[in-house]
């Protein structure tokens, strides 16, 4: 069982975080995991041990067979629903309500963030508590909470509604890009939570951070390229590290 770690790290740690000036945070599937959100890769549990990202998260994907993407996001989306944010999420929500210039940028399609506190938080591939018609676009809007139906609904256009999550293949929306770029080109430190760095182009953002300069403090159990690129690698969980290295 690796070791968590060592005071010196954590001490370090939350030094830099503490006396950062333009403090951004970046996260991945890792901290919600301990919500029971199943992160992506991991074999275990890991959702693309079982399906093949391709036939799920991807445009191709849900034009091929509608039914079986939506009914996996819903599945997805009920879990959401059952989640609660863990010690992570509120530690980032704190940290956020003491440094007011601390933006969090998240691959996550969850709203854990939110529901722990944090403010604008900007999805790098969408949110999957809203939806819009594939074909015009179109935002769903009625009062119905759209994942009550067990198949995608038809848009007025003919079109069929899908999640506004960002699919493999698909830019990210423009303006969330620029903005999470410009963050990690200002930030004098990038604190990455959960992220196996594995999806472009949201992976290269510590690596831009730490070209201009900023520091990297990495929480993850496994180590990573983001882990060996860091300033300070922090093994270990969301929930247990957090708290040690964000406290006022
Ligand atoms: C694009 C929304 C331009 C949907 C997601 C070949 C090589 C390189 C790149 C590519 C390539 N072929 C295609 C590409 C580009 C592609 C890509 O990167 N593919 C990868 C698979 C190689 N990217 C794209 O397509 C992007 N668009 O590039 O546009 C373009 C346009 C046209 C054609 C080409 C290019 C769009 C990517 C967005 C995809 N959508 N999500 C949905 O959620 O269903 S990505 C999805 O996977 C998540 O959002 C997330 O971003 C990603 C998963 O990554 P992680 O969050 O890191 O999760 P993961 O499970 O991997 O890791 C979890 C980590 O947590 C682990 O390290 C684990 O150790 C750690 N952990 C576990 N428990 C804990 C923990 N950490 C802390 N505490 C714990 N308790
Ligand atoms: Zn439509």
């Amino acid at each position: 069982m690796r070791s968590g770690p060592s005071a010196n790290a954590l001490n370090r740690s939350r030094a830099l975080i503490s006396e950062a000036s333009r403090l951004v945070c970046l996260t991945g599937a890792g901290i919600s995991a301990e919500s029971g959100i199943p992160t992506f890769r991991e074999a275990k549990t890991g959702l693309w041990a079982r399906f093949n990202p391709e036939d799920l998260a991807s445009e191709a994907g849900f034009r091929r067979d509608p039914l079986q993407v939506w009914q996996w996001y819903r599945g997805r989306y009920q879990s959401v629903l059952r989640a609660e944010p863990n010690l992570g999420h509120v530690a980032l929500a704190d940290l956020q309500d003491r440094n007011k210039n601390l933006q969090i940028l998240t691959q996550n399609v969850d709203n854990l963030h939110e529901r722990a506190g944090s403010k604008s938080v900007r999805h790098l591939h969408g949110e999957i508590v809203r939806c819009h018609c594939l074909a015009c676009g179109k935002p769903w809007s009625s009062n119905m909470d759209i994942w009550e139906s067990p198949q995608p609904p038809d848009c007025s256009c003919g079109g069929l509604f899908r999640p506004s999550v960002t699919w493999f293949g698909e830019l990210l929306d423009a303006d969330v890009w620029q903005q999470c770029l410009w963050a990690a080109l200002a930030c004098d430190v990038m604190l990455v939570v959960g992220t196996s760095g594995l999806v472009a182009p949201a992976a290269e953002l510590p690596f831009l951070a730490s070209d201009r300069g900023a520091a990297v403090v990495d929480v993850n159990p496994e180590e990573t390229d983001i882990s060996r690129m860091a300033t300070q690698w922090l093994p270990g969980s969301a929930s247990k590290i957090l708290p040690k290295i964000v406290l006022g």
